[in-house]
């Protein structure tokens, strides 16, 4: 059995099946670690969901900030590019069982026997590993019961916080923690959270030129251990290794390439296929 690591995918389905004959995949046989954001923007976001969903137990896709766009937006609180990107699952025939399957999402997913942990976009650094868990534990049990999850998203806050301060409910810190999770990429060197830089937007403003003076996320976090730690959700910095830190958004449905890694052999090498430039970088 081998194990794959793959990045976001973003509904570029034509270049997931070509990543998976490049490395030999196995259906029933091999895995399957999607690290979210399996659809929007790209060409194919149903068919992307469908393939994914197929593999049943021996397919892990986590929860990226374009699963809780989605997310949002079906239960009634439509994001800036939902209609855009999003739009045709309010009127697809299996929108509430593709509902139910994005609520399921993880926030985190951790692979104990292959020494791994994986998020789409980072962790905190003012939590602890514990604390992150905990974290993510309860937002899943929030994710699963529709009722809780209207009242919790009522409440998202249109500006989020830099950090978590100590005058902050618990639902205050939740709202916080699903941010970082799914959307953070740079902080300022103290920890405070850069959600986005002033005068520019999208994706394409967090490239990091080495004279910035913000840090990436896994530059500050000190957490012991040496378990690996894959993330996506930052597709201008590429594939990129840190120590024991793996970014694998490289970029897909913007004319880059769609990453695999073996995360039970980390010696091979890492295979990618290049993709059309479906859409310009926001
Ligand atoms: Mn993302």
């Amino acid at each position: 059995m081998a194990v794959y690591a793959i990045g976001d995918v973003h509904g570029c389905l034509p270049q997931l099946l070509t990543l998976l004959e490049a490395v030999r995949f196995r259906p029933g046989r091999d895995r399957l670690l999607f690290v979210g954001d399996l659809i929007s923007r790209g060409p194919d976001s149903l068919g992307t969901i469908r393939f994914v969903r197929d593999q049943g137990e021996r397919a892990v896709a986590l929860m990226g900030n374009h699963e809780l766009r989605a997310i949002n937006g079906l239960l009634g609180f439509p994001e800036k590019g939902f209609l855009k990107h999003l739009g045709f699952l309010t009127t697809c025939p299996e929108r509430d069982d593709i509902l139910d399957w994005m609520r399921q999402r993880p926030l985190v997913h951790h692979e104990p026997e292959l020494n791994l942990r994986l998020v789409h976009a980072g962790f905190h650094s003012g939590w602890s590993l514990d604390q992150a868990m905990d974290y993510a534990c309860r937002l899943g049990v929030i994710l699963r019961d529709e009722a809780t999850l209207r009242a919790f998203l009522a409440r998202y806050p249109a500006n989020l916080p830099e950090i978590e301060s100590s005058d902050m409910d618990e639902t205050a810190r939740l709202h916080f923690a699903m941010a970082v999770m799914t959307r953070l990429r740079i902080c300022q060197p103290d920890g405070r959270v850069v959600w986005s830089i002033p005068g520019a937007s999208g994706g394409a403003a967090f490239k990091l030129e080495p004279d910035s003076p913000y840090r990436p996320w896994h530059a500050l976090l000190d957490w012991p251990g040496s378990e690996r730690i894959v993330y996506g959700h930052w597709a201008i910095a590429g594939l990129s290794r840190n120590g024991r830190f793996i970014g694998l958004d490289s970029g897909c449905v913007y004319g880059g390439k769609l990453t695999a890694m073996r995360v039970d052999h980390p010696d091979l090498p890492i295979t990618q296929v290049s993709c059309p430039a479906y859409v310009k970088p926001e």
